[in-house]
């Protein structure tokens, strides 16, 4: 791996267009003092320096060849293993803009506050600048960043998430424009950590922590905080969804995007394996992406969605043979696992794994039930979508998918029915402005607390959630095509405190009704606050439910939802005159046929 010099930016590229990527990393530069500089061009020679440099220096730990070739494991600090809601912020000029949904500090405070911890930090350290392109690298739908970080696991788990490299910086040539993300992993101390986002300057910087969502910036600090913020501006979404394809024994394929906060369920539905006899009959699962959709009204009026990553950053414990099989299947060779035990023979070992047992913990103890789990809940892998055995080649696709059906759910283990459809596109804005869903291990603090999460965004929407909401509001218009809104809670339990819908693979049974309701083909029971399946337009067949299963998952409690809507209103009045007023009598309209 050639180091460059501090003021070289890659052979080949116009000093011109490129001048002002030059000027910023040379300020970074003078700001940070790395000992060198190194320009990312994606490439797998670059790549395999990288990793043997991370297994020399003991960043990553290489696993069982034969099982796992070319796979890594790789520990974090122990205070480094979620991302830090508390320490996020969005710095605007008028507080007003980040809105009540966002830790707000002025752009002037932030950057000052930022550049003193940044002063000097790179000493003794290489600085790696990495071009990436979030989305295809010819869809007129993507956008390109450039992300400046000292940590080289970052700069090889951004290779695997984004198209990085070479024609990401053609591209910010031809283009001119790129967000600037700088990022350095410190001291890795909790007390000076801070996640940063200056979205009028198409700006972020990340201070203390390696992990995820707050260390790879193309991923929530780009393609949601900073992007939610520039599709404002330009008339699209940038949204927590997955994408997925569902083709019918017909051979039509219908795409649904779905919003589900962190660690609710996302990359689980989106590389779904329908039951067996569904399986017989030709119904198949394509994914498109598991954690990010961006989507703009296309010609025709619909909605087409891209996803903006490359690759999946997805929740270990749980995935087995029998939950997600297609993201088992991917992640047997050339994946970067974080924060999993390990076997005795060197094999990623987590709770919910079907064969194996740890000898070590995610920290790299002897494993001990005394200590908690062997993989830390949050534990993760990173790994190619082209591994996954349900990638659609559709995902390539410049264009976009359209987009027939946006489902929104959360963890609700009380009230909430298994699936209802909103009656039209303002309910639908509404149902998903009034998510609620319990908090996990994907962020820092107690886990199982009921809050609102409105279209799983609630950590990733990078301005005033009452402007948000008028936004997705305003693509009701003349001309659209827009898809039917639904909502699914799979995660509703019983009174024994179990889970009363099977979920995962079964999960394609709701999305049958939804298909089938998008297409007219049947009816459904109105009621306030949403359309319910009659029981003989969900295919139960070979499952067992039981009669409190059937209650509380088709079921429409009256009183408890009067409750929900006398908390939403509550909710919605926190953003005072700025919620948008059509939301405000939506509720009242619903609120009224409750009483
Ligand atoms: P992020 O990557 O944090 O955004 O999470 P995600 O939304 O992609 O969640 P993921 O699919 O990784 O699932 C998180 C957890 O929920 C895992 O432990 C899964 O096993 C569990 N889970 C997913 N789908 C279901 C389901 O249908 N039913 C139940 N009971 N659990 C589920
Ligand atoms: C999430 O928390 O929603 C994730 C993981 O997808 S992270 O990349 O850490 O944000
Ligand atoms: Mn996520």
């Amino acid at each position: 791996m050639n180091a460059l010099s501090k003021d070289v930016i890659p052979s080949g590229t116009k000093r011109s267009s490129l001048a002002a990527l030059n000027d910023w990393v040379a300020e970074v530069a003078a700001l940070t003092q790395p000992d060198a500089i190194h320009w990312c061009d994606g490439g797998d020679a670059e790549y395999a320096a990288l990793i043997a440099q991370m297994q020399a220096d003991g960043t990553l730990i290489k696993l069982n060849e034969q099982t796992h070739p070319n796979s890594w494991l790789h520990r974090s600090h122990p205070d480094d293993v979620a991302r830090v809601e508390h320490l996020t912020f969005v710095c605007t000029t008028d507080k007003e803009d980040a809105g009540p949904n966002n830790h707000w500090m002025s752009p002037a405070d932030g950057h000052k506050q930022m550049d003193e911890l940044f002063a000097g930090c790179m000493r003794g350290r290489t600085m790696y600048v990495i071009p990436y392109c979030m989305g295809p690298i010819d869809s007129p739908l993507a956008r390109c960043g450039v992300e400046i970080t000292d940590s080289a696991y970052v700069v090889a788990n951004m290779r695997i998430m984004t198209r990085m490299g070479a024609a990401a910086l053609a591209r910010i040539e031809r283009e001119g424009s790129f967000v600037k993300g700088l990022h350095s992993i410190g001291e890795l101390d909790p007390n000076r950590r801070y996640i940063m986002h200056f979205p009028e300057e198409l700006a972020i910087k990340s201070y203390g922590s390696g992990y995820g969502g707050n260390a790879l910036l193309g991923k929530k600090c780009h393609a949601l905080r900073i992007a939610s913020h520039q599709a404002r501006n330009e008339g699209w979404l940038a949204e927590h969804m997955l994408i997925l394809g569902l083709e019918n024994p017909q051979g039509e394929t219908h795409y649904i995007a779905a919003a589900f906060p962190s660690a609710c369920g996302k990359t689980n539905l989106a590389m779904l394996i329908p039951p067996e006899g569904y399986r017989r009959d030709g119904w198949k699962v394509w994914t498109i992406g598991d954690d990010i959709c961006w989507m703009r009204p296309g010609a025709d009026g619909r909605l087409y969605a891209i996803n903006p990553e490359a690759g999946f950053f997805g929740v270990a414990p749980g995935t087995s043979e029998k939950s997600n099989p297609n993201a088992l299947a991917s992640i047997q060779h050339d994946t970067i696992f974080t924060n999993v035990g390990v076997t005795a023979d060197n094999q990623p070992w987590w709770e919910g794994l079907d064969h194996g047992t740890p000898v070590k913990d995610w920290q790299g103890r002897d494993y001990a039930p005394g200590n908690g789990p062997a993989a830390h809940p949050n534990s993760r892998f990173t790994v190619s979508a082209k591994q996954c055995p349900s990638y659609s080649p559709k995902a390539e696709d410049a264009q976009g998918v359209p987009i027939s059906a946006i489902v929104f759910g959360g963890r609700r283990a009380s009230l909430v029915p298994l699936v209802f459809e909103a009656r039209d596109w303002t309910h639908g804005v509404l149902v998903g402005a009034a998510m609620g869903s319990e908090t996990t291990a994907a962020a820092t603090g107690a886990v199982g607390v009921m809050r609102r999460d409105p279209m799983a965004m609630k950590p990733f929407c990078g301005y005033n959630f009452a402007d948000y909401f008028s936004h997705w509001l305003s693509f009701d218009k003349p001309g659209a095509k827009l898809p039917k809104i639904f909502h699914v809670n799979w995660f509703r339990k019983g009174d024994d405190g179990k889970f009363l819908w099977p979920g995962f693979g079964d999960n394609l049974r709701v999305l049958e009704w939804m298909i089938k309701r998008v297409k007219g083909e049947v009816d459904a029971i109105d009621t306030p606050v949403g359309a319910l399946p009659k029981a003989e337009h969900i295919n139960l067949d070979g499952i067992d439910l039981s009669d409190e299963a059937r209650t509380k998952l088709f079921g429409f409690d009256r009183n408890g939802w009067r409750a929900e809507f006398a908390s939403l209103e509550e909710f919605l009045g926190e953003f005072g005159d700025r919620a948008p007023h059509a939301l405000k009598v939506e509720q009242q309209r619903i609120a009224a046929q409750l009483d």
